[in-house]
């Protein structure tokens, strides 16, 4: 039988190679975690992190974007300004977005603190979660939480077309009266 949904949103997930974006997308889905990295794009990024320029073709559609950081990362957590860069540049500008620092079971070996990832949160007017796909930490929260400001944005727009609607209406109705 084929699948029937009652909302279907378009999710993106992007950040640096390696801070766990197909382990958290694992665990949403699968609830399950493996170690074996295999990156998804394919390119030997060992050592050696790149920023890549996302284009307009791979963000259409998208209705909410997870930005994703390693908080054991400092570089990858400094990289989510260029990747916001390349969403404003080439996303719509309504997309709703959300900061997340994974791996977040990783104490010890911690180089972005919290507070630093809430910090860039609220400059960016986004919300901020702290994740762990290999120990299941908050991780089903983060997509419930995104999915729940798309379909209240969404709600907000039909609201905003419906006032205008009957306002257009209202205006014909009474221009014609006059007449
Ligand atoms: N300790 C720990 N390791 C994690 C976690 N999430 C992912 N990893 C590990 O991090 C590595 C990279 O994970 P991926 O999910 O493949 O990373 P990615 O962001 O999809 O990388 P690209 O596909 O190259 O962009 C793997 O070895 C994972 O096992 C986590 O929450 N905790
Ligand atoms: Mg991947």
């Amino acid at each position: 039988m084929a699948k029937t949904y009652d909302y279907l949103f378009k999710l993106l997930l992007i950040g640096d190679s390696g801070v766990g974006k197909t382990c958290v997308l694992f665990r949403f889905s699968e609830d399950a975690f493996n170690t074996t990295f295999i990156s998804t794009i394919g390119e030997d990024t060992a050592g050696q992190e790149r920023f890549r320029t996302i284009t307009t073709a791979y963000y259409r559609g998208a209705m909410g974007i997870m930005l994703v950081y390693d908080i054991t990362n400092e570089k990858s957590f400094e990289n989510i300004k260029n990747w916001i860069r390349n969403i404003e540049e080439n996303a719509s500008s309504d997309v709703e977005k959300m900061l997340l620092g994974n791996k977040c079971e990783l104490e010890d070996k911690r180089q972005v603190s919290k507070e630093r990832g809430e910090q860039l949160a609220v400059e960016y007017g986004i919300k901020f979660i702290e994740t762990s796909a290999k120990a299941s930490i908050r991780v089903e929260e983060a997509f419930f939480t995104l999915a729940r400001d798309i379909k209240a944005n969404t709600e907000k727009k039909l609201v905003c077309i419906w006032i205008i609607f009957v306002f257009l209406i209202n205006l014909y109705i009474i221009v014609n009266h006059c007449e």
